[in-house]
Order: C-alpha cells, then sequence, then structure tokens
C-alpha cells in the first residue's frame, strides 16, 4: 500500500552503473562495485551544513549494474517495477544511472509511474565519483535534495545545477558537465546558492491527484524490435521505408521528419506508411529539429503523413515518443485506444 510522502522517511537511492559509479579497467571505465561506502565517503566530504541539510537515504544496487548504453526496454520494466513496489516506503527516489540513455530510462519510468505522488529524481555524471573535478557530488546532492520535497511528484531528471521533467530531457552534449536540455519545456527547479528550489506551477503535482495510477505491463515483446525509429533524409527510398515497416515483427514506428512536419512529395513513399497504417502499425511523426514541435499538414508537405495515419508526436522528444509507443503497445487496448492515448498527454510528454 502507498503511503502518503512522509519527510520522516528516507529517501532510496538506487544505482545501476554509469559513469558516476565508473572505475578505470584495462578496457578503459567500467562499472564499480561498493557503492554505499563510495556516496556516504564522498559526500562526507561536503561542507557540515550541507551535510546536515540532506535527508537520511538508503541505499540499494542492481545486480549487475551496467554502461546505460547496455540498457533495453527490459532494465526500464525492472526499474518500473522495482520502484513502483518501494516506492511507498520512501520520502522520494534517488535513481543513479549512466547518462548515454538516461533520458530514455526517465521516459519510460514516466510513463509506467503516472500518478506518482512523490519524487523520482534520475542523476548521473559525466565524470566518475572519485576522478579530480567530478561533477558527480554535485548531482548527487542536489538530486538528494529534490527526493526530499513532496511538492515534487513526477519522474524529474537532476543535473548540472538545474531540475528537469525526465519525459522531456535529452542528452545534447557528449562532453560538458551541462549535458542535459530541455528545449520544448522550461526547467522545473534549481539550485540557488546552496537551495534545492522548485519553480511553482510548473511540475505535474495538479494533476496527481488521487491514488497512484502505476501501469506496468510486460515489454518483453517490445524488446525485441517491436518498435522502431526511422530519421529520412534526402534521397530515402520506399524499399529502404519498407524493409523496416513491411516487417511483420514490427509494431510501431517513430519517424523523425523534416521541420514543421513535412516528408518528400513520393506517392511511392507514401504509400509505405499508409500500407504500415493499414496494417495497424501504430506510426507516430516528430520533427528532426530539437526545438519546436510539428504540425503536418500546415505545408502541402506534410499532407503525405496526415494521409497515411501517421499520428504527430507534437514537440516531443525521440525518448518520450518511443517509450510512449513501447508502452501502449505493449498494453492489450484496441487500435483507437492506443492512437487516442498517444494524443493525450499523459505525464506532460506533449
Ligand atoms: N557510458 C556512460 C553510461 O551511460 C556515460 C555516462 O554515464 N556519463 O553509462
Amino acid at each position: 500500500m502507498i503511503e502518503s510522502a512522509s519527510s520522516d522517511c528516507p529517501v532510496l537511492v538506487l544505482y545501476t552503473g554509469g559513469t558516476l559509479g565508473m572505475i578505470p579497467s584495462a578496457e578503459g571505465l567500467a562499472p564499480g562495485g561498493d557503492i554505499e561506502a563510495r556516496l556516504r565517503r564522498a559526500l562526507a566530504g561536503l561542507p557540515p551544513s550541507r551535510q546536515a541539510s540532506l535527508p537520511r537515504f538508503t541505499v540499494q544496487s542492481t545486480s549487475d549494474p551496467i554502461d546505460s548504453s547496455a540498457a533495453t526496454p527490459r532494465d526500464w520494466q525492472r526499474l518500473g517495477a522495482s520502484i513502483a513496489a518501494q516506492v511507498g516506503d520512501y520520502a522520494g527516489v534517488v535513481l543513479l544511472h549512466g547518462t548515454d540513455t538516461l533520458s530514455w530510462t526517465a521516459s519510460s519510468l514516466a510513463y509506467q509511474l503516472q500518478g506518482l505522488d512523490r519524487p523520482v529524481v534520475v542523476t548521473g555524471a559525466m565524470h566518475p565519483l572519485e576522478s579530480e573535478g567530478s561533477d558527480a557530488l554535485d548531482n548527487i546532492e542536489l538530486a538528494l535534495r529534490f527526493a526530499a520535497k513532496p511538492e515534487l511528484q513526477e519522474v524529474a531528471i537532476a543535473f548540472a545545477g538545474r531540475l528537469l521533467r525526465g519525459v522531456r530531457t535529452r542528452k545534447t552534449h557528449s562532453e560538458a558537465d551541462d549535458a542535459f536540455a530541455s528545449f520544448n519545456y522550461p526547467v522545473l527547479g534549481e539550485r540557488i546558492d546552496d537551495d534545492a528550489v522548485l519553480y511553482p506551477g510548473r511540475g505535474l503535482e495538479a494533476q496527481q491527484r488521487g491514488a497512484p495510477r502505476f501501469e506496468l505491463p510486460d515489454y518483453t515483446s517490445l524488446a525485441e524490435g517491436g518498435v522502431v525509429r526511422l530519421t529520412l533524409w534526402p534521397g530515402i527510398q520506399p524499399w529502404q521505408l519498407d524493409a523496416w515497416l513491411g516487417d511483420n515483427r514490427v509494431r510501431g514506428a517513430l519517424l523523425e521528419v523534416w521541420g514543421g512536419g513535412n516528408v518528400p512529395d513520393d506517392p511511392e513513399l507514401v504509400g509505405v506508411l499508409a500500407k504500415a497504417s493499414g496494417e495497424g502499425k501504430l506510426l507516430a511523426a516528430i520533427s528532426q529539429c530539437p526545438i519546436g514541435g510539428i504540425a503536418p499538414g500546415h505545408y502541402a508537405a506534410g499532407q503525405g503523413l496526415v494521409q497515411a495515419g501517421v499520428l504527430s508526436g507534437d514537440a516531443m522528444t525521440s525518448e518520450a515518443a518511443m517509450t510512449k509507443l513501447v508502452h501502449l503497445l505493449a498494453q492489450p487496448l484496441d487500435e483507437q485506444e492506443r492512437r487516442r492515448r498517444f494524443l493525450t498527454p499523459l505525464v506532460g510528454e506533449r
């Protein structure tokens, strides 16, 4: 049973791997163990006043911490199930995750943990905890502070001094500490001096009424390739599109199209989309531009998408749209209901 969020409860820190906990190995950086002792040792280096104002926390680790480049929908499902089962016993959760696919996991968790009534804060680092000048400690400290705030009631990402909505965020830099951005939604909060400050009116708390509505479908079949992601390029051929969409293992696809929602003016190409749609495959489109949404049909060049029954993903990130397709296709919904839910904002993703 879910108890109401209480500041008396500790925060659960769940370690899944990533650079934050890595140590050097003969093959390069690889996930290290003993994370609880290492975290506590690092936090003990903070000034006493900052240590004193941190919430109490319990640490757990997945059985086999990974580089997040190896994560699959099965990992999203396992993490969703683990958090759903335990979150009621904690004030909030901090998920320590590799940065490479952090925004994918955060997006998937948002759909699995609908109606969440307390914080799930995902963080990681661009440098290992013990390396000189690492960003890891700052990120962990910030994530712990936000994870103890009962007003935060969604899956968010704490990184480089800012709190971003998980399902709006992308990794946009492969080297800088400030590696994540949420182009189409404002930041939820920020570090100001030593405080973690939430901006009013930006979070999901107003829509998290009543009991949590966790949806924990089995992603196994989708983890075997049921949803594909296709980025168009100038000169793409209908047979190339058909090679992906015509495969009967494919049940859904995210198309990353031009600008405001345009595709090449090629009836054969549009025919491939219409055929897949007609077979009941769930097709959605977003823009290749990271900023702004799409409105298929605004240009004549977008009519093909409309005619082929491709759903508009508006200003969703690739991560938000793909994980939503997986989430909807994993449930026993009829086609109309799936299409309706795709177009409906479920967790502030659109
Ligand atoms: N390859 C690492 C990972 O995603 C990158 C990182 O965490 N900074 O696990």
